[in-house]
């Protein structure tokens, strides 16, 4: 079985020519296009190659705990090593630059035990290095869940002081953690918020654990601490959890209401709402009101699945939206996807193409035409142009990305994958 391109590069070239003029027709500069779309970082989840287990030293044995990747293909990532390792492999085969997001639990310790209210920019010392040697920056996510004082479903909103005490600690060291990342490497460090803390049924209070919230978050970013504007918190809310169907604490109301008054970020992952809802159309929402937003591609199958992202509609209509208002400037770019049932290298490369593949589309879409026409009235020419837009040669435009960036163009990626597999994540087991 072959996956290899048949284009030689100057059949790439030429038909990159002619797609150009066919977009141009519609006002379409498309290599400014190419150019904006190998400007823009995406943040490289480091979730996806080990199904989010994280490689803390622990006392105890924790079940679950708030999010679960299902399937069991073989060659897991089980240690930094081995993660980066997959990673310095993904992103060579990835056009366009990318951040690594990082999450707490992900740190090394050296064998010690270090719980999460103690950890310490030394405990992430590998990553940044690893870093500073791949030229690339660094995002950084708390991590509230995955613990023993997470698994009644309450951390930052728990009844119990003590324990939320614990978890606005591991909330300041997070932040704490970012500073020192951002000092080591220049520039901001995303720091996200995301935290499991619901009910299965009923609650018969819903009030007192979002008062709770509030304060727990605003001990967090209390300005006291001294905190420098590198770390850049966003907070991400979400409609439900697994054993959590009733009531999150921290739903998407909560922390649109809470980054807007705390002068925070507000994260929208696209799997975090009811289905027949899509962020696309809230974006325009939120950014009347926020300056920059944090989005997680991701894509829901029927709930918050977390399957590999691909290139639907629901993607294709976030970067649409935000190339139609010129706000591509004005976000944060991270992924959040993670499937255990493939060959996971593989999964990182489908879904981080495939984001920048929507984003790539929406930066060809022929918007001021489209909004002309609108204004006109002219609705089916509107429609009809961008129904004629789904079929434009917009594969020579995106082969154009991969050639000049120097990474395989078409599905050549996957035999790179399948050496990859044999030759390294085969002998993991
Ligand atoms: C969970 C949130 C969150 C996590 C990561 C691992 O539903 O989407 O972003 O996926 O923090
Ligand atoms: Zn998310």
């Amino acid at each position: 079985m072959s996956y290899e391109s048949k284009l030689t590069d100057a059949q790439i070239e030429a038909n990159f020519k002619q797609a150009a003029e066919q977009y141009a027709a519609f006002g379409v500069d498309v290599e400014k296009a190419v150019d904006k779309t190998l400007e823009i970082p995406i943040s490289l989840h480091c979730w996806q190659a080990d199904d989010v287990g994280g490689f803390e030293v622990k006392d105890e044995a924790v079940e679950g705990g708030g999010i679960m990747a299902t399937g069991n293909y073989p060659g897991r990532a089980r240690s930094g090593d081995e993660l980066r390792q997959d990673i310095d492999k993904v992103v060579d085969l990835l056009p366009g630059p990318h951040r690594l997001n990082l999450h707490a639990f992900y740190c090394e310790t050296d064998g010690e035990v270090v719980d999460r209210d103690a950890l310490e920019p030394k405990h992430f010392a590998k990553w940044i290095d690893w870093a500073k040697a791949s030229n690339m920056g660094i995002d950084f996510n708390p991590t509230y869940f995955a613990h023993a004082k997470a698994n009644d479903g309450f951390t930052l909103s728990h009844s119990d002081k003590t324990v939320r005490e614990f978890w606005i600690q591991h909330g300041i060291a997070s932040r704490q953690i970012s500073e020192a990342i951002s000092k080591a490497l220049g520039g901001e460090v995303v720091n996200n918020h995301w935290a499991p803390d619901g009910a299965k049924d009923h609650p018969a209070d819903r009030w007192t654990p979002r008062e709770r919230l509030v304060e727990s978050f605003d001990a967090i970013f209390d300005e006291k601490l001294g905190i420098g504007p590198e770390c850049v918190d966003a907070v991400e809310g979400k409609l439900f959890g697994l054993g959590m169907e009733d009531y999150t604490v921290g739903s998407n109301d909560f922390y649109a209401n809470y980054a807007l008054s705390r002068n925070k970020l507000l994260c929208l992952d696209m799997g975090h709402f009811h289905p027949t809802e899509s962020i696309a159309d809230k974006i325009s929402a939120h950014m009347a009101f926020h300056e920059k937003l944090l989005i997680h591609t991701s894509r829901p199958i029927r709930w918050d699945s977390d399957h590999v992202v691909v290139l639907s509609d629901d993607v294709r209509n976030v970067f649409l939206e935000l190339a139609r208002n010129n706000a591509i400037d004005r976000m944060y770019l991270a992924l959040d996807f993670f499937d255990a049932s493939i060959n996971r290298i593989a999964a990182y490369v489908i879904g981080t193409r495939a984001t920048r593949k929507a984003l790539l589309y929406g930066l060809v879409d022929p918007s001021e035409y489209l909004q002309k026409l609108e204004c006109e009235g002219k609705l089916a020419q509107k429609l009809g142009l961008m129904e004629d837009m789904k079929t434009m040669p917009f594969s020579a435009v995106w082969d154009m990305c991969c050639l000049k960036s120097g990474v395989p163009v078409g599905a050549s990626w996957i035999a790179e994958i399948e050496a990859y597999e044999s030759g390294v994540l085969s002998k993991r087991n």
